[in-house]
C-alpha cells in the first residue's frame, strides 16, 4: 500500500498538462470518483489495523498532493494560454496602469530650495544666460583685466568679448537691481556655464540659486539667520553651521558657509575629508559699489547675498558621488528620487 502511494506521488509530480486533454486525463486519473487514489482508498479496509493509521495518513496526504497539483496544473496552462493565443483576456479589468516618471532630482532640489525662500518673503527672478560683461562682470564689481575674471574660466561668444554665457546667476540680481528699487528679496536659480574639464566634482554646465536681500537695516546677521534657517529646513534640525572668512569681489565682508558632515556628523569621514565639514554657499554683504552700479543708494541701504549649487546641495541631501550622474540620464538612477 505505502509503495503504491509513493509510485503515485511520484506520477503525480512528474505530470505536465500541455493542454486540456491532459488535464482532463490527470483529474481522471488522480481527482476523480474513479481515481487511482480512490482505489488505494477502497483497499484501505484490507489492511492489517496495526498499519491503517499509518496507511490512511499516507493516503491523505496523496489525495492532498493530487489536488495542489491539480491546481498548479490550471493556472500553468490558463498561463500559457492566455500569453500564446490572448484569448483568455478579460476585457472587464481596469487598465495596468502606466510607469509615470520623476522629477530629476535637481529639479526636485531647486523647488524645494525655492519653497524655503519663498515662505520667508524672497520671490523668484529669472533672466538670461547670454550676457553681457557689464552684468556678469562690471556691475559685480571685477575690476577691468582682473584676475578674477580669468579665474572664472568664461565661455566668451566667438569674436565678441563682450557677450559670454553667464558664469554665475547674479547676472540676474544685477538686472532686477536696476529695475527695481528696495526692498529686494530675491532668489534666482538657474544654469551657469564655466570652461571647466568635467571630472566626478566639477561640469562646465551647473545649476545655481542665488539669493539676494537688500532694504534698509540688512546686516550680517540677518545673512546668517537666514541661511541657518535655510540649512534646517534642508537638512533638518540637528544641521549645524559655520562662516569662515572669504572674498569675492561683489560682497564685503564674505564668508564661505559649511555645514556640519550629513555622513559621520562630525566626526571626521572620507565625505568631509575628516574635518566634519563641508561647504555649502558663498555669501557677504553685497558691496556698496555693487549697489551703487545698480542705482541704490548704498548709504540708505544695505544687502546680503549668496550662492550655492543646485548639484552639490544634491550630491550632500542624497550622497550622490559623482556629478556626471546628474546628465547622464540613466533610468537607474533617475527612478530613486521617487517623492
Ligand atoms: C555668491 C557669493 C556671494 C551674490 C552677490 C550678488 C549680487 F548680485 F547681489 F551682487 N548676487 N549673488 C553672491 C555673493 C554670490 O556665490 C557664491
Amino acid at each position: 500500500m505505502l509503495e503504491k502511494a509513493e509510485h503515485l506521488k511520484q506520477k503525480i509530480n512528474n505530470f505536465q498538462a500541455a493542454n486540456k486533454d491532459e488535464l482532463e486525463r490527470y483529474r481522471v486519473n488522480f481527482i476523480s470518483r474513479k481515481s487511482q487514489i480512490a482505489d488505494l482508498f477502497s483497499q484501505l479496509k484490507e489492511v492489517p489495523a496495526d498499519q491503517k493509521k499509518l496507511a490512511g495518513k499516507a493516503l491523505n496526504d496523496l489525495k492532498n498532493l493530487a489536488q495542489e497539483r491539480f491546481q498548479y496544473l490550471i493556472e500553468q496552462l490558463d498561463e500559457e494560454t492566455q500569453t500564446h493565443e490572448g484569448d483568455h483576456a478579460d476585457l472587464t479589468l481596469p487598465p495596468v496602469p502606466d510607469k509615470i516618471g520623476t522629477a530629476h532630482p535637481l529639479t526636485i532640489i531647486r523647488r524645494r530650495i525655492i519653497q524655503i525662500f519663498e515662505r520667508i518673503g524672497f520671490n523668484v527672478s529669472e533672466g538670461p544666460e547670454i550676457v553681457d560683461d557689464w552684468h556678469n562682470f562690471t556691475a559685480l564689481n571685477f575690476p577691468e583685466n582682473h584676475p578674477a575674471r580669468e579665474m572664472q574660466d568664461t565661455f566668451f561668444i566667438e569674436k565678441d568679448p563682450d557677450i559670454a554665457l553667464r558664469t554665475h546667476t547674479s547676472s540676474v540680481q544685477i538686472q532686477v537691481m536696476e529695475n527695481q528699487q528696495p526692498p529686494i528679496r530675491t532668489l534666482s536659480p538657474g544654469r551657469v556655464y564655466r570652461n571647466e574639464a568635467i571630472s566626478a566634482r566639477a561640469h562646465c554646465i551647473f545649476h545655481q540659486v542665488e539669493g539676494l536681500y537688500v532694504d534698509e537695516n540688512v546686516s550680517f546677521v540677518d545673512l546668517k539667520q537666514t541661511l541657518f534657517h535655510f540649512a534646517r529646513e534642508m537638512f533638518g534640525k540637528d544641521i549645524k553651521i559655520r562662516f569662515r572668512p572669504s572674498y569675492f569681489p561683489f560682497t564685503e565682508p564674505s564668508a564661505e558657509i559649511d555645514i556640519s558632515c550629513l555622513i559621520c556628523h562630525g566626526k571626521g569621514c572620507n565625505i568631509c575629508k575628516y574635518t566634519g565639514w563641508v561647504e555649502i554657499a558663498g555669501s557677504g554683504m553685497v558691496d556698496p559699489s555693487v549697489l551703487d552700479n545698480c542705482n541704490i543708494d548704498s548709504v540708505k541701504y544695505t544687502g546680503f547675498a549668496f550662492g550655492m549649487g543646485i548639484e552639490r546641495v544634491a550630491m550632500l541631501k542624497y550622497q550622490i558621488k559623482d556629478l556626471r550622474l546628474f546628465t547622464e540620464n540613466d533610468v537607474r538612477f533617475l527612478r530613486q528620487f521617487n517623492f
